[in-house]
């Protein structure tokens, strides 16, 4: 009852290059399904690097901004819009700390790596930048609008 007074939120989530190298897309994207999100979108995807650099346009200042592009861009990834109330929020905490040694074990990067710089995996850190970034990285088609027949504690 709470819930279905907050709001639905969507956020990006991304397999980066080394997820997709090492073999990881399964296991991630159980964790999602498993947790109860909605999947609204989802491909591989080879990143262009206008589009990273678009993508990690804040961070342009930063003295790793170079070899971020460089790594986004390497190979390819696997794109993701998820649906559900505290999105954005939760998938934060499934994903863990931006350090993958500073990561919780249980959470993605707790269990799966070891650096900032491979840490396989991108989240939306505000449900505004959730819409900015599936705008981002999706076209309106590619985006499903569907009801999980047994799931409807999701909304
Ligand atoms: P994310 O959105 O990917 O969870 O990352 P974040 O906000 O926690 O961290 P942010 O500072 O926005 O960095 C984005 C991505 O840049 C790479 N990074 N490398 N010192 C470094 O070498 C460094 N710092 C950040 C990481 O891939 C990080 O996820």
């Amino acid at each position: 009852l709470v819930a279905s007074m907050e709001q639905v939120e969507e956020t990006y989530i991304m397999v980066k290059p080394d997820g997709v190298q090492r073999g990881l897309v399964g296991e991630i994207i159980s964790r999602f399904e498993k947790k109860g999100f909605k999947l609204k979108a989802l491909k591989l995807f080879q990143c262009p690097k206008e589009l990273a650099e678009e993508h990690y346009k804040d961070l342009k200042a930063k003295s790793f901004y170079p070899k971020l592009i460089d790594y986004i861009t390497s190979g390819p990834v696997v794109s993701m819009a998820w649906e559900g109330v505290g999105v954005v929020a939760s998938a934060r905490k499934l994903i863990g700390s931006t350090d993958p040694l500073q990561a919780e074990p249980g959470t993605i990067r707790g269990d799966l790596a070891v650096q900032t710089g491979r840490n396989v995996i991108h989240g939306s850190d505000s449900p505004d930048n959730g819409k900015r970034e599936v705008g981002l990285w999706f076209k309106e088609d590619e985006i499903c609008q569907w009801t999980p027949a047994q799931a409807p504690w999701l909304r």
